[in-house]
């Protein structure tokens, strides 16, 4: 019998608009990780807030992450024209921060600006009950429309007008901590609710290909080409 011919994680991240790339970061790492986010929300988050970005800007740990080796790695393959760190954020989930990441599309939120993907790393092991990623895979093909919504947090502004999947397409990211998802800004995502009363820790990375900076780009003070254009 014919084995199915293996999908390359660049092919896999073309087809579905995301890929997962298992244990990038040990359990250590990411309990030290952890550590460090509770220190910067702790010092420089306004307080409640679930989301906090430029954590590059102010944590030499979280600056080495954004160009760990690992995970430059996996970005050269799906990052043909080189690879431009832009901005990270810690998304923090909580007993009492239990509402899910509403549906939408991350390029909503950087209109008219080059293509950006983002590195989704749970420092929590990351299942439905505590509040991990969900995807729909192929979601990156078409368009979709966001419309504004009112979290109370007031951490997510918008989220997707229309949800025209069927429930089956949707992927739960049931996921041991360290391990990475590679997404296109594309990609309609959100997350389920934290109903397990635990913590649930995430750092996302963002990148794009380097070039001479746009007026949004000026806005993300640890921005840093990583792997120049003609690097490859
Ligand atoms: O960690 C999460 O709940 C998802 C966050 C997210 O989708 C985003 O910030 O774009």
């Amino acid at each position: 019998m014919k084995s199915p011919r293996k999908v390359s994680l660049a092919a896999a991240y073309e087809r579905d608009g995301f890929v997962v790339v298992p244990d990038l970061l040990g359990a250590a790492e990411c309990e030290q990780l952890k550590a460090e986010a509770r220190r910067v929300l702790d010092e420089h988050a306004a307080p409640g807030s679930s989301v906090h970005l430029h954590v590059a800007a102010v944590s030499a740990p979280f600056r080495a992450l954004a160009e760990d080796r690992r995970v430059v790695d996996v970005l050269k393959q799906v990052m043909p024209h080189g690879v431009m760190f832009l901005s990270d954020k810690i998304v923090y989930k909580s007993p009492d921060k239990k509402f899910p990441t509403p549906w939408h599309i991350d390029c909503y939120y950087w209109r008219n600006t080059r293509p950006k993907l983002s590195v989704w790393i749970p420092l929590d092991d990351a299942q439905a009950e505590n509040g991990t990623l969900t995807v729909v895979p192929g979601s990156h093909k078409q368009d979709w429309r966001m419309v504004k919504m009112g979290l109370p947090s007031g951490d997510f502004q918008y989220e997707l007008a229309e949800k025209d999947w069927r429930e089956g397409d949707v992927v739960t990211c049931a996921i041991k901590r360290g391990t990475a998802i590679v997404f296109s800004d594309r990609l309609v995502h959100g997350s389920t609710p934290n109903t397990a009363g635990q913590d649930r820790y995430a750092i996302i990375g963002t990148y794009h290909a380097p070039s001479a900076d746009e007026a949004f780009d000026l806005d993300f003070p640890a921005r840093k080409v990583i792997v120049p254009a003609s690097a490859r």
